[in-house]
């Protein structure tokens, strides 16, 4: 049942992102024809682009990777632009794949699709089983439509779109924008930026008892190759490392690998959100994948690469 990607004309929607650069990455090793489009040659929300586009590049596969993401405050913030461009980019892809006959899609997804109190280690078959997390619900619905319309077009045309939900992903390419930013490029900018002006602390948002599962890009990059071409199935699948750590836990990982020795000093005017949302990846493991980047050298990588960043002043 493996989907072989040698020959295929592969298109990675969102290869900008910090997770659809790394799929462009990863796939360099599979023989396969890339295709991608910049946001200025191809605005995934608008349809009849979004037509035209696969109608003259006709790409076998597509992986979903495009969506409009951001932290905890991005996600509070902006409601509007976070349902309606994440329904307007997947629902304009996976038709237009669909109408040009595309082999295989992957739609990417999130953790936040699970129910705030999902049982834990969260199982796929918590999805709709309970109120979501208010501060990210906008991005969660637009994220479960893009599960259901893989699956209803699966179930009516018999067609191969699949769908995986990553954990918390950090990792090369990523936003580094304290206000839209996820928690470990922000607390990665502020230990660093705390550090070079000889700051005597640095501050973190909420309470820090908030839990979180940490994976690598690369790692989600290597999982979603793997499910295109092993797995074929109505389910989604859930994309975890099973290395999970509170955020004052993450705040002292980062502390002391850019060796920053000041106070930790909570604002609890910023929101926790989910308690906890460990994803059991027993399915994804049972197919036969399991990560290798651990979170300690995926950090020290991250940093290194934030570094760079600071020194070529491009952030
Ligand atoms: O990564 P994050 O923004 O998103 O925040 P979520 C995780 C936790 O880190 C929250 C805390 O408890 C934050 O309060 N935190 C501490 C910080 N300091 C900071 C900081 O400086 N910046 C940020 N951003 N957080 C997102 C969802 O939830 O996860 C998205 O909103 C998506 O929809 C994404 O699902 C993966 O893990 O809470």
């Amino acid at each position: 049942m493996s989907y072989d990607l040698l020959g295929k004309r592969v298109y990675v929607a969102g290869h900008r992102g910090m997770v659809g650069s790394a799929i462009v990455r990863r796939l360099a090793d599979e023989g396969c024809i890339i295709l991608t489009a910049t946001r200025a040659e191809l605005d995934l929300k608008d349809q009849a682009a979004v037509n035209a586009w696969f109608e003259e590049y006709k790409p076998d596969a597509v992986f979903l990777a495009a969506a409009k993401v951001g932290g905890i405050l991005a996600n509070d913030t902006m409601p509007a632009d976070f349902l309606y461009d994440n329904l307007m980019i997947e629902t304009n892809i996976i038709k237009a794949a669909f109408d040009v006959n595309v082999e295989k899609l992957l739609f990417l997804g999130s953790s936040c699709i699970y129910p705030k109190f999902a049982e834990q280690p969260i199982k796929e078959s918590e999805l709709l089983e309970g109120a979501l997390e208010p501060t990210n619900e906008w991005y969660a619905i637009a994220k479960i439509a893009g599960i259901k319309l893989c699956q209803a077009y699966r179930k009516q045309h018999g067609v191969d779109y699949i769908s995986a939900m990553p954990t918390n992903l950090y990792g090369t390419g990523d936003n580094y924008d304290l206000e839209s930013s996820h928690v470990m490029p922000a607390l990665i900018r502020k230990v660093e930026e705390a550090k070079n002006t000889d700051a005597d602390n640095v501050i973190m948002w909420g309470t820090g008892s908030p839990l979180r599962e940490f994976m690598h890009a690369d790692d989600c990059a290597d999982a979603l190759v793997f499910l295109m071409q092993n797995y074929s199935g109505y389910e989604h699948v859930n994309i975890g490392s099973g290395q999970e750590v509170s955020i004052f836990e993450l705040m002292q990982m980062i502390a002391k690998a850019s060796e920053f020795s000041g106070e930790i000093v909570k604002d609890t005017t910023k929101p926790d959100g989910t308690p906890r949302k460990l994803m059991d990846s027993t399915k994804l493991k049972e197919l036969g994948w399991s990560p290798s980047i651990a979170m300690e050298e995926g950090i020290v990588r991250t940093i290194q690469e934030f570094r760079n960043l600071v020194k070529t002043a491009r952030i």
